[in-house]
């Protein structure tokens, strides 16, 4: 099977457009990464070539020997993705050590994986050995007012969490664990990597503070979703501290309400973290 007729391949796309036409990826802003199961590389290796030099990743993911992934182009636009998926996305092979990766399929006309691939692939691996190799999207977008309240409040897990989760009640069973927040760093190396990686250990969504969002799942769906999810609760804390002048508003979820929703997130299998709850 040719690489674009597969359902993975078909869903990548999707779900870089329907980021763009959320507004998530001005100019080439953002960067989606999928980590493909052996059976779906099997699919389409007739029209991989397996004939392109390794090139160093710049930091060692050794528990992604021999993983394959689908990953967005290093200056390229969401906005062209869907017209043109080979000249804008690649399928990318990691050597048996976990040091280089090669480019197997994609960008035809010349370019690399994601400036943030360090990132993609540090977090990738930790998701992989937390959730016995459920997680297999990351996802980077630009969403205006996570990156408002990135300028506003203090960063830290705690706060963040609390304000996404007090006004719309979907936030605390869609993310239970909460968000990690992460000061400003220069993106695009390895040092932004580990942070990253520090945090997603125990959250599904990382907050860069002036900067975006990093989200990791088991499926497209879910992944654009949480991210949908923490962009509009997002949203809605602009409005509201929008509309009252910055005062706090007359009523949010409480605490106490978030211990009361602790059953229905257990009946969906969720579960919301007692951390932030005192
Ligand atoms: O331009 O979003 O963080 C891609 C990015 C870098
Ligand atoms: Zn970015």
């Amino acid at each position: 099977m040719k690489v674009m007729d597969s359902a993975f391949a078909q869903s990548f796309v999707k779900f870089a457009d329907d980021g763009w036409n959320r507004g998530y990826h001005e100019r080439n802003g953002g960067n989606l990464s999928y980590r493909i199961p052996t059976e779906e590389v099997e699919a389409v290796k007739e029209d991989l070539d397996f004939s392109r030099p390794f090139t160093d990743i710049g930091t060692d993911v050794p528990a992604l020997a021999g993983e394959y992934f689908m990953v967005t182009g290093s200056g390229k636009y969401f906005s062209n993705i869907l017209a043109a998926p080979r000249d804008n996305c690649c399928i990318i092979e990691v050597d048996s050590e976990g040091k280089k990766y090669r480019i197997l399929w994609g960008l035809e006309k010349g370019g690399k994986p994601t400036s943030e691939l360090p990132t993609h692939l540090m977090n990738h691996e930790v998701k992989k050995l937390a959730t016995n190799g459920k997680s297999r999207l990351i996802y980077h977008c630009h969403p205006v007012n996570i990156i408002a309240m990135s300028c506003v409040l203090p960063l830290t897990d705690r706060d963040f969490t609390l304000a996404l989760w007090q006004n719309m009640t979907e936030c605390a069973i869609v993310f239970g664990e909460g968000v990690g927040v992460i000061p400003w760093m220069v993106c695009g190396g390895r040092e932004i990597a580990v942070e990253t990686a520090k945090k997603i250990a125990k959250y599904n969504v990382v907050v860069w503070a002036q900067h975006g969002l990093f989200c990791a799942g088991a499926d497209f769906d879910e992944t654009f979703g949480l991210a949908h999810t923490v962009e509009k609760s997002a949203e809605i804390y602009v409005k509201i501290y929008s509309m009252t002048g910055g005062k706090a508003p007359r009523q949010v979820i409480t605490n106490e309400n978030l211990k009361e929703l602790q059953g229905l997130a257990e009946f969906f299998g969720a579960k919301i973290s007692p951390e932030f709850m005192d």
